[in-house]
């Protein structure tokens, strides 16, 4: 049922999918608690590696992803992450406090041995984002549909000045959930407009997995 080169899943075994998800401890997203955060002061800094780069664009079933050649990283400590792909959920997936925000983007990055971080940005309706115009603007809405344009995106344009962050460790939000991400979910949200939200919603209303009981883990910030 699950294809793992072209990473799609048949219609009618998707909800089967996300039910045979591991069901372990250590399960994403979760709700975050402003009030039970740990501050961590040798929480290392984001480095990042990115530069302009060509993508592919995608609908897989789940959501639309842009992939990369792997030209784009970023360092944790003395951690480097390669960027896989990213692409979006609505609403949010990670909750402040018990609230959504409109979408959450997922930065895919992975390690040499296999360890994900996911770099996770919130987004809120507000004035058009221009790093994210032209993606906006080629999401294919047809399943498998892939859009090859000459489109060319520089990551940094998408971040938020301020790289402060909450982080914990957690599972994928799909399947197969494995629990073997680093999340660092941005505290700064950034703006996207009404207009590219819906064309997102168009496609996808809702592909946001529910949150999680955090269980014994304490969500940290830098
Ligand atoms: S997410 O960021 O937690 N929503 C998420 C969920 C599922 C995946 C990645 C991120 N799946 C994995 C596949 C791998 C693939 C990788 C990068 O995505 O299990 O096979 O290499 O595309
Ligand atoms: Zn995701």
């Amino acid at each position: 049922i699950y294809d793992e080169k072209t990473e799609n899943v048949s219609e009618n075994k998707l909800i089967e999918n996300f039910n045979s998800c591991s069901n372990g401890k250590k399960q994403s997203p979760v709700n975050i608690v402003t009030s039970e955060l740990k501050t961590n002061s040798m929480l290392p800094k984001i480095e990042t590696n990115y530069q302009l780069s060509p993508l592919i664009i995608k609908n897989n079933q789940h959501t639309i992803k842009a992939k990369f050649d792997n030209i784009n990283s970023i360092t944790l400590g003395k951690v480097k992450y390669s960027l896989l792909q990213f692409h979006l959920h609505t609403p949010s997936e990670h909750k402040l406090d018990g609230k959504n925000s409109d979408l959450e983007l997922h930065l895919v990055h992975q390690n040499d041995s296999g360890e994900y971080a996911v770099l996770a940005i919130l987004m809120r309706s507000g004035k058009e984002n221009l790093a994210l115009k032209q993606f906006f603007e080629n999401l294919p809405n047809e399943d498998h549909a892939i859009v090859n344009t000459n489109l060319k995106i520089n990551l940094n344009d998408i971040l938020p000045s301020n790289l402060s962050y909450y982080s914990y460790f957690g599972s994928l939000t799909t399947f197969p959930c494995d629990e073997k991400v680093n999340w660092i979910i941005l505290k700064n949200v950034v703006e996207v407009s009404e207009e590219q939200i819906q064309k997102f919603k168009t496609i996808f209303p809702n592909n946001a997995r529910d949150t999680h009981p955090l269980n014994d883990r304490v969500v940290e910030t830098n």
